[in-house]
This record gives structure tokens, C-alpha cells and sequence, in this order.
């Protein structure tokens, strides 16, 4: 492992801006812990940036990303540019670009947090959402034709292929594998979406051959969202397409009260390019400049990221900090029942580092 990070940032828009200092600052104090050194370097790239240049990032954002050992990424959506275009002007091109084809979201349920589930403990909830991260129905291929008419009509084409298809389910398959419970699920519709489905579901079948030590069920997308509900105890590692993923991805945390603790990891394996590192939840135009975001999310990810450039020694810091803040209730923001500012979790996070 290094000892040396060159970490590119991009707090992006809206609360993204409020959250990336505090896992900035939980690094720095991690790091000096460890003996770590990182540099990072900002990029403004946001709504902001498409409002003067047209353009999320430059044309050569990609080229200066590809520089860096890790990406460490705020929110992206603002008001006044529509979802779609910053979303595909900026974090799904690095997404391809970097081929980060697992997006990797835990969701637990930390003690000290209430679930609004009747009697969940915690350990009752404690899974990974496994989601494919480059192809399915995140797809730009499509359009509209005899638009402005009667006859308007609009399509949407999926994308699934068997090399994309196989590789996130191969890492599921071996996630699960290293796990207690050795349970795997994968969500799909395949009685809804004829082709796409079925076909995501004969590939986990071929696979589940070659793992006999794991269980492995396949549910629908619907009654797989409300048994997650009912009994998120029975999840262990959950598979899924990339919008199915998604979906499941802000579920899981709000059933552990709050989805802003949630980090996505978005993943490059074979370590050819940078990862991706972020909080699940996105830009919050309601609550940004406010500075009541909670930082917890984006902490958790620089705690991933740190994991992933393979100091597990400073994830390991960073989340018994998270871990203590939460149990003991200090500092704690609005959406877990305290009354702390964004900046004072941040700071209460760090100190406890800095006491380790
Ligand atoms: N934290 C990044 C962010 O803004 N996420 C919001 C969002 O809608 N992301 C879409 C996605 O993860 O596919």
C-alpha cells in the first residue's frame, strides 16, 4: 500500500458542498493517525459550472480525473438544470469512463439510531446492496419521434450484457461468499420485462452452480421491496440492476432512520482507473446552505475509499469514530433526532479520532 493519495474532489451542488469538508477534515485527522499524506485537489465542476460553460465539467475532465488514485464526490442536481442532463454530464461519465461497474452500498443499522421498523435491534439490519454500475436501464439509447403530435411517441432501450451481467454478479456472488450468512438475493421483474429479466436470471442460476456453499433466491423487484420492509433481517448480500440497485439502495438505509448515512462506493475492481467514492443521498436542494446535512454518508465513503486504496487500518479509525458518535448520540443532525449542525458532527467525528 501507499503512504501518498492524490485524491481528486467534487462536492458538486447543493449539500454536496456542506458534506465533503467534514469527510475532508475526517481524513486529514485519520491520515496523521496513520501516517498517511493525501493531497486534494477541487474541481467546482456543479449546475453552476453548466450554467456559465454549458457543460457540467470541461471537455477534458475525464483526462484530469484519470490522474488521481480515487474520485471523492459530493452531490450532483440542482433546480434549473433538469436530473438527466447533470446527471450525465458529470457522474455517470466517470462512472463509464472509469468503468466503476460496482457500485457497493452497505446499509447497517448503528446502535444509538432507531429504525422506523417495529423491534429491530442492531444486527437485525446489516446487508450490502450490490448494484450494476455501467449498463441495464441507465442507458441514453432511445428518443422521440413525431414529437409535439398526437402520435408522440417515446422509447427506452436496456442494455444488458453477458460480460457486464456476469461481473457484477461473480463480485455478489464472492461478496457473499465471505460473509456469515452466505445469502444472496437478487432482485429482478422477470415477469414484467420479457428479455432483460429472464436473462439476469439464468445468469445467477449458471453462477449459483458454481457457489453450493451459498443460498441464493431471486424475487421480483416488488414483493422484494416489501419483504426488505417486513424482514430486512432475511438480507445478506442483495444483487441487482442498475435502477433496481438504485432503488433498493435508499430503501435499505431508510429503514435504518436515515438515509443520509448511506456511502456508495462506485468501484473499479481490477484497479485500472480511479473509484468513486460518495454518499448515496444526492444534492437536497430543500436543505442545502442550511448547514443541517448530515456528513455521516460522505464519511462513511472517504472510510471506503480509504478500504479500497488499501488502508484498511484507516477505514477501520474513521468508522469506530462514526460508530461512538452514533452510539453515544454526540453532536448527532436533525434527521437522527439531535440538534448538531453538519459541521459540528464533523468535528465531533474527528475529535474522537483524534482521542483514539
Ligand atoms: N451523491 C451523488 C448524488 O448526487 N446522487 C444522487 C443521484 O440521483 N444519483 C444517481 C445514481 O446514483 O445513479
Amino acid at each position: 500500500m501507499g503512504t501518498h493519495f492524490n485524491i481528486a474532489v467534487i462536492p458538486g451542488d447543493g449539500i454536496g458542498k456542506e458534506v465533503i469538508p467534514e469527510g475532508l477534515k475526517v481524513l486529514q485527522a485519520a491520515a496523521g493517525k496513520h501516517g498517511i499524506s493525501m493531497e486534494f485537489t477541487h474541481f467546482d465542476w456543479s449546475c453552476e459550472t453548466y450554467h456559465s460553460t454549458g457543460k457540467m465539467m470541461p471537455d477534458d475532465g475525464l483526462e484530469q480525473l484519470s490522474k488521481f488514485d480515487a474520485i471523492f464526490l459530493g452531490a450532483v442536481g440542482f433546480p434549473g438544470v433538469p436530473d438527466h442532463i447533470s446527471l450525465w454530464g458529470l457522474l455517470l461519465p466517470i462512472r463509464r469512463a472509469f468503468n466503476q461497474y460496482v457500485n457497493l452500498r452497505p446499509v447497517r443499522l448503528f446502535e444509538g439510531l432507531q429504525s422506523p421498523l417495529a423491534n429491530k435491534q442492531p444486527g437485525d439490519i446489516d446487508f450490502y446492496v450490490v448494484r450494476e454500475n455501467v449498463e441495464g436501464e441507465y442507458s441514453a439509447i432511445g428518443g422521440i419521434q413525431y414529437e409535439g403530435t398526437e402520435d408522440e411517441v417515446v422509447s427506452q432501450q436496456s442494455i444488458f450484457t453477458r460480460k457486464g451481467t456476469d461481473r457484477i454478479l461473480k463480485y455478489a456472488f464472492e461478496l457473499a461468499r465471505s460473509r456469515d450468512k452466505k445469502h444472496l438475493s437478487s432482485a429482478t421483474k422477470s415477469n414484467g420485462l420479457f428479455h432483460s429479466m429472464p436473462y439476469w436470471d439464468s445468469r445467477v442460476a449458471a453462477m449459483a452452480k458454481d457457489y453450493p456453499d451459498l443460498k441464493v433466491d431471486q424475487f421480483h423487484i416488488d414483493i422484494f421491496t416489501a419483504n426488505l420492509v417486513r424482514m430486512p433481517e432475511f438480507y445478506d448480500v442483495i444483487v441487482g440492476s442498475n435502477l433496481f440497485g438504485d432503488i433498493l439502495s435508499d430503501l435499505g438505509p431508510a429503514c435504518t432512520g436515515t438515509i443520509a448515512i448511506a456511502p456508495s462506493a462506485n468501484i473499479n475492481p481490477e484497479k485500472t482507473f480511479p473509484s468513486m467514492f460518495e454518499p448515496v443521498h444526492g444534492s437536497a436542494p430543500d436543505i442545502a446552505g442550511q448547514n443541517i446535512a448530515n456528513p455521516i454518508g460522505t464519511i462513511w465513503a472517504a472510510a471506503m475509499m480509504m478500504q479500497h486504496l488499501g488502508s484498511q487500518a484507516m477505514h477501520d479509525t474513521i468508522m469506530s469514530a462514526v460508530e461512538a458518535a452514533i452510539r453515544d448520540r454526540l453532536s448527532l443532525t436533525r434527521d437522527m433526532g439531535g440538534t448538531a449542525s453538519t459541521q459540528e458532527l464533523g468535528q465531533a467525528v474527528t475529535d474522537l479520532i483524534l482521542a483514539q
